[in-house]
């Protein structure tokens, strides 16, 4: 019967939606706010004060806003963010805007190739934390137990359970 058919449909769709993995939030972090990735008028302290605002997950974004041709991002490694060395990045980007997954843990440094931007502050530093998969602590307090239903709730409850045993009595 047809309408069996539609009900194993919803059951299964009930279950399948249940099953879905919790999906972990991924933050998308847009580096210098409104300033973007340029020179930044406040110098390096900028990035800094910026970052230091930010909390970096492993599957979060950098947005890093900047037109192209104007600038770009280059992944280096630690020796090279003090001095600005601009050879042998671990990765660069020349189009903007530039949108980086963080896939690993730990500190990661961004510098701008272009001219001296580097040494004028265009300069990031980020320290990234593993993504937690532990959904809570334990020992953590639950929230309280909602009040018991009132009998406006109840009502509400019922209707539908009418509606389905009228239903029966209609097909059977
Ligand atoms: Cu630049």
């Amino acid at each position: 019967m047809a309408a069996s058919k539609l009900m194993i449909v919803v059951v299964v769709m009930a279950i399948a939606s249940f099953r879905l993995p919790s999906t972990v939030a991924q933050t998308s972090h847009v580096v210098g706010d409104t300033t973007g990735w340029t020179i930044p008028p406040g110098g390096n302290a900028t990035y800094i004060t910026w970052a230091s605002s930010q909390t970096f997950t492993v599957g979060d974004t950098l947005v890093f806003n900047f037109a192209t041709n104007a600038h770009d991002v280059a992944e280096v490694r630690e020796e090279a963010y003090g001095p600005c060395t601009t050879a042998n990045p671990i990765s660069t980007n020349n189009t903007g805007p530039a949108i980086l997954t963080l896939t690993r843990p730990g500190n990661h440094y961004y510098i701008c190739t272009f001219g001296t931007h580097c040494q004028a502050g265009q300069k990031l530093t980020i320290t990234v934390a593993e993504s937690s998969t532990t959904p809570a602590p334990p020992g953590s307090t639950t929230p309280p137990s909602p009040p018991a239903p009132s009998s406006a709730s109840s009502f509400t409850a019922v209707v539908p359970i009418t509606f389905l045993a009228a239903a029966l009595a209609f097909f059977y």
